[in-house]
């Protein structure tokens, strides 16, 4: 069975919670979508799992009642906060963590250490853990309680909650722009054969890459979200020709690595940002960073920026095309829609471990 999902999230208002920290996973997809319909519940996505976590810490020592909603593979980004801030200050507040699982052949590779090895990252930072029971919404709201006042992470297997959908004003309509696979196919048929090296982000974009761009010499970083730019640096530094395509959720969860790149001018390395608005891998959530300014982010951090959002197909083919003739650290922003589900690459193409 599934708890119900809605009763559940008003059975944690009941209870006075008021703010929801999330980096989403597809195991939470519902209830984030019923906090993000719900009034009553402040939804704050955030930009990693680091940030979640302290702004909840914030929250909680300033008298509010946050939870944390994350993903197992995010449990890595908390452990400077749980270890250093959290369990050191006795602050303690829900946190909730999907627990991915690892079927040989049939998951992401990056989820197959922690499929066995979460309860002991949990315990290493000082921590037990309780697996959310799936049937009775009671029960359930017990533990996270308990974990408000203890320090135990609430643990979720997947398919713990009731479908829930965004409300249409919730909904993204991305129906204007031209869908990344239009890009992809055009850089498939431009970089055909190069030695260009196309590293593809954790998501959907390496997905489609998988999908729309066979011809190329591409690397699909399923996992280590947030580190693709940075493992494009040191490629590059170590003389590759590379083109980090990266996603939006991507492009901020470790931002400080444009700070790092930004220090070399003498690679050959492009950072192509497809901003679709959305974490569409995880179910399509919307990222809330329409305040963000990418190009001036990544101008100031030392990039040589193409200075506008590109939407339109042929000026992309003609910039991206210009930029390309010459080396440097370069970054383009392309505004893009979305593609309908593509396949997740098979592991023997995911797992190469030299360029
Ligand atoms: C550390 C970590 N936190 C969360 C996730 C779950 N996750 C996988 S992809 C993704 C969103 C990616 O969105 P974006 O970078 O915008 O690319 P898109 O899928 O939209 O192409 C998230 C949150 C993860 N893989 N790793």
């Amino acid at each position: 069975m599934a708890l119900d999902t809605n009763k559940f999230l008003n059975g944690l208002i009941d209870n006075g919670y008021s703010h929801l920290c999330v980096v989403p996973c597809s195991f939470a997809k519902n209830v984030i979508n019923a906090a993000i319909n719900n009034d009553n519940i402040e939804y704050v996505p955030c930009a990693s799992e680091a940030v979640a976590c302290s702004v909840a810490a914030g929250l909680k020592m300033s008298g509010a009642k946050p939870i944390v909603i994350v993903q197992s593979s995010g449990v890595t980004n908390m452990g400077s906060c749980m270890t250093s801030l959290l369990n050191p200050y006795d602050v303690t507040f829900p946190i909730i963590t999907s627990w991915r699982t690892y079927k040989e052949g049939n998951s992401e590779i990056q989820h197959k250490h922690l499929a066995t090895g979460l309860p002991t990252l949990i315990a290493s930072y000082g921590y037990k853990h309780t697996v959310v029971d799936q049937d009775d919404i009671a029960r359930a709201i017990d533990q996270i309680n308990s974990c408000d006042t203890s320090k135990t992470v609430a643990v979720l297997k997947k398919d713990t909650f009731t479908k829930v959908e965004l409300e249409d004003k919730h909904k993204l309509d991305l129906s204007s722009y031209t869908a990344r696979s239009e890009f992809l196919i055009k850089m498939n048929e431009m970089y055909k054969d190069t030695n260009t090296l196309f590293i593809g982000t954790t998501g959907n974009t390496a997905r489609e890459m998988y999908s729309f761009m066979p011809d190329t010499d591409n690397f699909y970083m399923a996992g280590n979200m947030g580190g693709a730019l940075s493992l494009g640096l040191g490629a590059a530094m170590a003389g590759k020709t590379v083109v980090v395509c990266g996603g939006d959720a991507e492009f901020v969860m470790h931002m400080g690595g444009m700070t790092t790149a930004g220090r070399y001018e003498n690679i050959n390395l492009t950072y192509l940002l497809f901003d679709n608005e959305s974490n569409k891998s995880t179910g399509g959530q919307n990222t809330y960073q329409s305040h963000v300014d990418y190009i001036n982010i990544a101008k100031s951090s030392g990039l040589d920026v193409f200075d506008k959002k590109i939407t339109d197909l042929s000026e992309f083919t003609k910039t991206f095309d210009d930029m390309q003739k010459s080396s440097g650290l370069k970054f383009l922003c392309v505004k893009c829609g979305v593609d309908d589900e593509t396949p997740r690459p098979p592991l023997n193409v995911v797992k190469v471990s030299e360029f």
